[in-house]
């Protein structure tokens, strides 16, 4: 090959490595490279030919010129395998970016599901427990169904005693017929923890009550009390009046009056019931209180010596108070809701406002 040839070929060669490079390094996605690949590396590139036009030529100038055009194929494989690298680490990177979650995106869009919360009444329960428990009660519970005994004769009411038409009771159809009750008052509940429990006894018992009775602006057939008990010595009925005050101020507000009234219950002696202002009319007289101008929201007592007999306490020793407080009636006073139906009857508009 004559120096002339040889810097012929040379250019040749630069210009095709040029030519192929720049093709090369223009490819943006793989597909791309393999079809730039092919066409400046492949069978018929111009590469390819000029390796086939070598067979012209003598061998001292095919053995220069095959070596320029494979240094140049050989660079050539570099750059595509280097494009190639580039090329799917920035492909992967999109695909990635493409499939990410975005969770303040997720957060952000409305669910089909609407977050619920606690019945009026929970809350009003929880919000009196909070109080009781905040003055030293403890919490208790006790059974919906009930025998005779716990619902009535522990308490004072044995079977015939006209007191049993107070409570207007739903019977079960268990064992014995009229032997098995819904609970129409939380008072048993008492009775179970004194047989559990030895005194001192300070708890509270919130649940649920139900009585045969036809609803109206005061009243449900299935009711929530509040039952409050207190055993311990030299309890008096001011204790149980400091009580019922130091609650009613607490719930209410310093601006809510209470009053007791003489009552009968056959398991506390004395008796009274616990009266506040209305709260829709605020004392004139409504439909809501039967235009007395109060409503009542419990009943209580000084826990009679006949109840702590049915359940072994010792009543030279011991003394207590007891009260039962209407849950719904509760929220009924503190939330100005003229008619208690409204608590059973699961109208979301309503319920939504608390
Ligand atoms: C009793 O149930 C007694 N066990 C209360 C008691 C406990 C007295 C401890 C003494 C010692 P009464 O039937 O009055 O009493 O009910 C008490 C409270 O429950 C009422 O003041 C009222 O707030 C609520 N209540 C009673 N019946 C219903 C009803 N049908 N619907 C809604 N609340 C009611």
């Amino acid at each position: 090959m004559t120096v002339g040839e040889t810097e012929a070929m040379d250019g040749v060669a630069a210009r095709l490595e040029r030519d192929a490079a720049a093709a090369i390094r223009a490819a943006e996605t793989t597909e791309a490279l393999a079809d730039a690949v092919t066409a400046v590396l492949g069978k018929r590139s111009a590469l390819a030919r000029a390796h086939r036009d070598l067979a012209g030529l003598d061998p001292n100038a095919r053995r220069e010129a095959g070596r320029m055009l494979h240094d140049a194929r050989q660079r050539l494989e570099e750059l595509v395998a280097a494009r190639r690298e580039e090329l799917a680490a920035s492909e992967r990177r999109a695909m990635l970016e493409g499939d990410r979650l975005d969770l303040t995106e997720v957060t952000t869009v409305a669910s089909p599901i609407a977050r619920g919360h606690l019945h009026l009444v929970d809350q009003t329960q929880r919000a009196l427990e909070d109080v009781f428990v905040a003055m030293g009660f403890t919490v208790a519970e006790g059974p919906e169904s009930e025998t005779d005994w716990y619902n009535f004769e522990a308490l004072n009411i044995p079977p015939a005693h006209p007191a049993r038409s107070m409570w207007d009771t739903f019977y079960l159809d268990l064992g014995q017929p009229e032997t098995v009750v819904l609970r129409t008052h939380t008072s048993p509940v008492q009775v179970h923890l004194m047989e559990e429990q030895a005194p001192p006894i300070h708890a509270v018992m919130p649940g649920r009550c139900y009585r045969h009775e036809t609803p109206d602006a005061r009243h449900l057939a299935t009711f929530h009390q509040l039952e409050g008990l207190v055993v311990d010595k030299g309890i008096t009925f001011a204790d149980l009046a400091g009580t019922l005050e130091t609650f009613t101020n607490a719930y209410f507000g310093a601006d809510i009056h209470t009053r007791l009234r003489p009552a009968y219950f056959p398991f506390t002696e004395p008796s009274a019931e616990v009266e506040i202002t209305c709260t829709i009319c605020l004392g004139a007289g409504c439909r809501t209180c039967s235009n007395t101008g109060w409503v009542e929201l419990a009943g209580c007592g000084m826990v009679d010596p006949a109840v702590f007999e049915a359940v072994g306490i010792d009543p030279t020793e011991w003394t207590g108070f007891a009260f039962g407080f209407g849950i719904d009636r509760c929220a009924q006073m503190r939330h100005g809701i003229a008619d208690l139906r409204v608590l059973d009857e699961n109208e979301l508009r309503f319920l939504r406002q608390f």
